[in-house]
């Protein structure tokens, strides 16, 4: 567990967390940049996991390097509480809110409320349909459309698959248009069966939903999993069942314990594509910045992500981020966001 996440659960009740070390300003900075302190809130739905950590440790440092006084909502799936938590960070006057994940529904009008409450409000995979709220993304629809290529590369274009699918959660529902899509246009691919859960357990749950499905259907030789938690849940089942050998999972996401279960030795998980986490968190918190210093981030704000095989992470000896951010500069870094004044790493 990183120490993030173990502070996080330390405060267990809905206070938000601040950071300590605010910086002082940035010189030459635009107001209020140049003097430091500004006020910020991360608001998630989720926390838990490889991505979300890595998500809000990148946040942390951008806000750090802005000298951002950021306070930090722990994301519990729980649609109410994020309200609240919304809520509470318009009443402590922040500059800037991005909100990380999800239902547009429960969100959409709290988040009017910031705005209209002079609030910048930015939102990471949540779809608040509102043109004054920039929305970032890391490219869904390619990201599917890449691991999916990769599967067609290796499997031909017939095959039975099960998929691993959740409705309401935006990068979810994008990347389910690219499933559907590549079925349309390969008849040849069956989905014998779908599964899902997005909770607190995702990985166990999707472990036993795979179990069942894959002993009801023994034709399966494709598993597309487009959420690291999830492709973990359907490896610890073929890893039960002793189909390792049978089935190949394709997935979404990247982290150091996700190269390791890549990379073992007998792995099913063979491919995924994923952006760096903690890129996509900096990009959210610049976008913020952008915003409050009245400087425009765009509309729709774009990480894009990268293939990453089984085959080229062993040849390459990738064993964590640190290494694939080594070797492919264009995965630990994005353009997105950024000015001359906002300092990056
Ligand atoms: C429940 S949504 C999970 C996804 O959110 C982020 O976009 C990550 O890529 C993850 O796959």
């Amino acid at each position: 567990m990183t120490p993030i996440r173990s502070t996080l659960l330390a405060l267990a009740a809905s206070t938000a967390l601040s950071l300590p070390a605010v910086a002082a300003g940035i010189p030459g900075a635009p107001a209020p940049f140049d003097k430091g302190g500004v006020k910020v809130a991360l608001v998630s739905y989720i926390s838990a996991g490889d991505f979300f950590e890595a998500y809000q440790a990148g946040a942390v440092a951008q806000a750090k390097a802005l000298g951002i006084d950021l306070r930090i909502f722990p994301g519990r799936q729980d649609a109410a509480e994020e309200r609240s938590q919304i809520e509470q960070a318009i009443n402590l006057g922040v500059k800037a809110l991005v909100i990380d994940h999800g239902l547009p529904e429960s969100l959409k009008d709290v988040a009017q409320k910031a705005l209209d409450a002079g609030i910048k409000v930015v939102a990471f995979d949540v779809n608040l349909d509102n043109p004054k709220i920039p929305q970032v993304e890391q490219s869904d629809h390619d990201l599917a459309r890449i691991a999916l290529e990769d599967a067609l590369k290796t499997n031909g274009a017939s095959f039975h698959a099960g998929y691993v699918y959740v409705a309401g959660f935006a990068p979810l529902d994008r990347r389910d248009e690219t499933w559907r899509a590549v079925k349309a246009k390969n008849p040849g691919i069956v989905e014998k069966v779908r599964i899902g859960a997005v909770s607190d357990t995702t990985a166990a749950t999707v472990a036993d939903q795979a179990k069942a499905a894959l002993r009801a259907n023994p034709d399966i030789t494709v598993f597309f999993a487009p959420y690291d938690e999830f492709a973990r849940g359907v490896k610890l089942a073929l890893n039960e069942l002793k189909l390792t050998d049978k089935v190949k999972v394709y997935s979404a996401d990247v982290s150091t314990a996700d190269i390791g279960e890549i990379t073992e030795p007998g792995s099913p998980w063979v491919t995924t594509a994923a952006t760096n986490p903690a890129v996509v968190g900096a990009v959210s918190i610049r976008a913020a910045a952008l915003a409050v210093a009245g400087q425009d981030p765009g509309h729709d704000i774009v990480v894009q992500p990268t293939l990453l095989t089984q085959e080229a992470l062993r040849s390459a000896n990738i064993h964590t981020i640190e290494d694939l951010n080594a070797k492919l500069p264009a995965f630990g870094h994005s353009d997105a966001a950024t000015a001359a004044w906002i300092p990056t790493h």
